[in-house]
């Protein structure tokens, strides 16, 4: 009798890190190499603003519409549910996928707005069942550094305030997660791209050990 081989599973693969820390850009260099070795791999972003809640992101973030902060916090979480399923079919289906920002950014943002309601805890709470990454590659780097590739865009949250809050709340909740890898991001393009593809390769060899998806 013809045994099928099971498919071995995608691995999830977050990149997180504050503006312009270059996150776009090695999510792209990240999925050529990854297709090269022959993986099957796709690159997703957070906020995905194609979907009608996406749209109601953007809009906030261009700073055309206006939301309450507990508000936007749960449609940036909500973007991230309307996805879980499909993340967990193409895991489940041996896709690699690579997810620009994920709820590690969206905690953070939402507490760095200072507002008495909204803790950092308050704001984990409806991130809480997503997919687990395997690996989430934190892109750090100084504030010195970040603003040497250029000024701030006109999107909310890009200013020195917003910024600096970021920074540390990123750094608070980093203490308390699982598979964060820290990636000094200040360096070359291609120096970033190697030390990412190094730890990505350690953490897909463990695949077949660390068992299916976690959630
Ligand atoms: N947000 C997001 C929430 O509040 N809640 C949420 O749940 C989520 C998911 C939009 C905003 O939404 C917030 C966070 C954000 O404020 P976004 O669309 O991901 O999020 O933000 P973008 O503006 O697209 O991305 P960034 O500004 O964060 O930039 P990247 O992706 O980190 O950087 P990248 O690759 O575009 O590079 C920036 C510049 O630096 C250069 C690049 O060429 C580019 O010019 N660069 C380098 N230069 C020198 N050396 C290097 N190593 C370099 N790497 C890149
Ligand atoms: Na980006």
């Amino acid at each position: 009798a013809s045994q099928q081989t099971p498919t071995r599973r995608g691995a999830l693969v977050v990149v997180e890190g504050l503006d312009r820390a270059g996150k776009s850009s090695q999510c792209e260099l990240l999925r050529d190499y990854l297709s090269e070795q022959g993986h099957n791999v796709k690159y997703i972003r957070f906020p995905d603003r194609t979907t009608p809640i996406g749209k109601l992101i953007d809009s906030y973030l261009r700073g055309s519409a206006n939301q309450d902060d507990h508000s936007i916090h749960l449609l940036f979480s909500a973007n991230r549910w309307e996805l879980a399923k499909s993340i967990e079919q193409d895991i489940a289906a041996g896709i690699t996928l690579i997810v620009d920002r994920y709820s590690y950014s969206g905690a953070v943002y939402s507490a760095a707005k200072a507002n008495p309601t909204l803790s950092l805890d308050w704001a984990w709470q409806p991130e809480i069942g997503l997919p687990q990454p395997d690996i989430c590659l934190f892109l750090s780097i100084s504030a010195e550094e970040a603003a040497k590739r250029g000024g701030f865009g006109a999107e909310r949250y890009e200013n020195e305030t917003m910024q600096t809050r970021v920074r540390g709340l990123f750094r608070t909740l980093f203490e308390r997660q699982k598979n964060v890898c820290v990636v000094d991001a200040g360096k070359t393009l291609e120096e970033v791209s190697r030390d990412i593809q190094a730890a990505v390769a350690v953490c897909v060899a463990q695949l077949d050990t660390v068992g299916p998806l976690r959630t």
